[in-house]
């Protein structure tokens, strides 16, 4: 893909440059009517929503460096093309989960989607204390499903082979999260910061050997287990809500991994949004119901993901894995039953270990998360993050210890009342 012709777009600028595309027009209308406001508050991006006599489209269009550290970072406009194909790909293998794709533009890093309104990012409303009917099945459903049928347990060989080849080229976007994710935490890294008040802890943790170790294994798995095509970054920030919805977005970190990395990403982030509760909270105790309102959730994607992966294990299972003629001669599927719960053993020791690193990342390294910065009491924010450094490591070292949910969330809980 040729750079020479991008050119970074502006809200003055946009009706005149994308004003003659007819799949935007025929969303927004004239562009004569439109109204155009950037609201990109990510790390990397620029967002606009166009709003016009007949409705509204988000344009997404990629920098060409990192918009958190500014052009010191350069970063490759491709990643748009790699977001665009992982939608489409999510789209098919879950239909509904994702926005409607309009329109890509790939000199342009620029891709138009469906405005969702009213929905707001999940992030912004877990600070809030607003609760989402069917949120952990929602989720759940969207990694079996996208997990499952970008695997070898559902592809065709050579199918997925193209595939694993064509997103092999994200290598910028993997390098981000193997060093921001898997090893800054663990030691002193150049971008890294966090609260003055976690001093000794940190000096703990960079000290652990287990935990480095840990840390290690699960970015081998990371880096060498290509077993489906992820999301790539499935926080609470990828995710929108409104009363009745719930919509996966932002997936141009898509790259081949092991499927627990998806869910144990987005399982640390609602833990880290229970521990921030209390420093949200109108009084002391106040978010208590919520904060297990929140556990629940978790519960409810991890066994929405085991049923849903079960489902389509038994119904869908046309690739090149574990075919059921393999288990033929055992009768009633019996040993494909048997290798289903292996994989989903190992599945779930990799969603805890990735969600203890996600843990610390997100107060250790570069990037953080607003629940846990928007406090604005230094100690109070401190211990919030300090419970959750717990669980993390608690999490990652212990990986192959935890024998259901209901020990991680009783854990989870225990370590918020000390
Ligand atoms: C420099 S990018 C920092 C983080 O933002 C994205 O959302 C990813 O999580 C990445 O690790
Ligand atoms: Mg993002």
């Amino acid at each position: 893909m040729s750079d020479e012709s991008y050119e970074a777009l502006r809200p003055d600028t946009l009706a005149e440059r994308l004003g003659a595309i007819d799949a935007i027009r025929k969303r927004v209308g004239d562009p004569a009517s439109w109204q155009v406001r950037e609201v990109g508050d990510g790390n990397l991006n620029l967002v606009f929503i166009i709003d016009g006599a007949a409705g509204s489209v988000i344009v997404k269009q990629a920098l060409p460096y990192v918009r958190l550290v500014g052009e010191a970072w350069p970063l490759p406009l491709r990643r748009a093309f790699f977001e665009y194909n992982a939608l489409v790909r999510q789209a098919a293998r879950d239909p509904g989960a994702v926005p409607e794709l309009f329109h890509f533009d790939e000199a342009q890093a620029m891709v138009v989607m469906e405005f969702l309104s009213p929905h707001v990012i999940l992030r912004k409303s877990l600070m809030e204390g607003r609760r989402h009917p069917d949120l952990g099945a929602v989720l759940g459903r969207f990694c079996a499903r996208t997990l499952f049928r970008g695997s070898d347990l559902s592809m065709k060989t050579a199918q997925r082979k193209a595939d694993l080849a064509l997103f092999a080229g994200n290598v910028e976007l993997c390098d981000i999260t193997e060093n921001l994710v898997f090893s800054d935490p663990y030691f002193a890294a150049e971008m890294n910061h966090h609260t003055p008040g976690l001093d000794p802890i940190v000096a703990r943790l960079r000290a652990d050997i287990d935990l480095k170790i840990a840390a290690q294994h699960m970015k081998a798995a990371f880096a060498n287990n290509a077993e489906t095509l992820l999301h790539g970054d499935l926080h609470t920030g990828s995710v929108m809500v409104s009363d009745s919805e719930t919509r996966v977005i932002d997936p141009e970190f898509a790259t081949y991994g092991p499927m627990g990395f998806d869910i144990g990403m987005l399982i640390a982030n609602f833990l880290m949004a229970y521990y921030a509760q209390p420093g949200h909270a109108e009084a002391p105790g106040a978010r208590a119901d919520y904060q297990e309102w929140i556990l629940s959730v978790v519960d409810e994607i991890w066994a929405t993901f085991s049923d849903e992966f079960t489902r389509l294990w038994r119904s869908e299972r046309t690739g090149i894995l574990y075919q059921a003629s393999l288990f033929e001669d055992q009768g009633h599927g019996f040993g494909a039953e048997q290798a289903r719960i292996e994989r989903l053993a190992a599945i779930w020791r990799d969603t805890l270990g990735f969600c203890g690193i996600e843990m610390h990342r997100r107060t250790l390294s570069l990037a953080h998360i607003a629940e846990y910065d928007q406090i604005a009491d230094e100690a109070s924010r401190a211990a919030c993050e300090a419970r959750g450094l717990v669980l993390g490591r608690a999490l990652a070292v212990g990986r192959a210890n935890f024998n259901g949910m209901a020990e991680v969330l009783g854990l989870a809980r225990q370590i918020n009342g000390e």
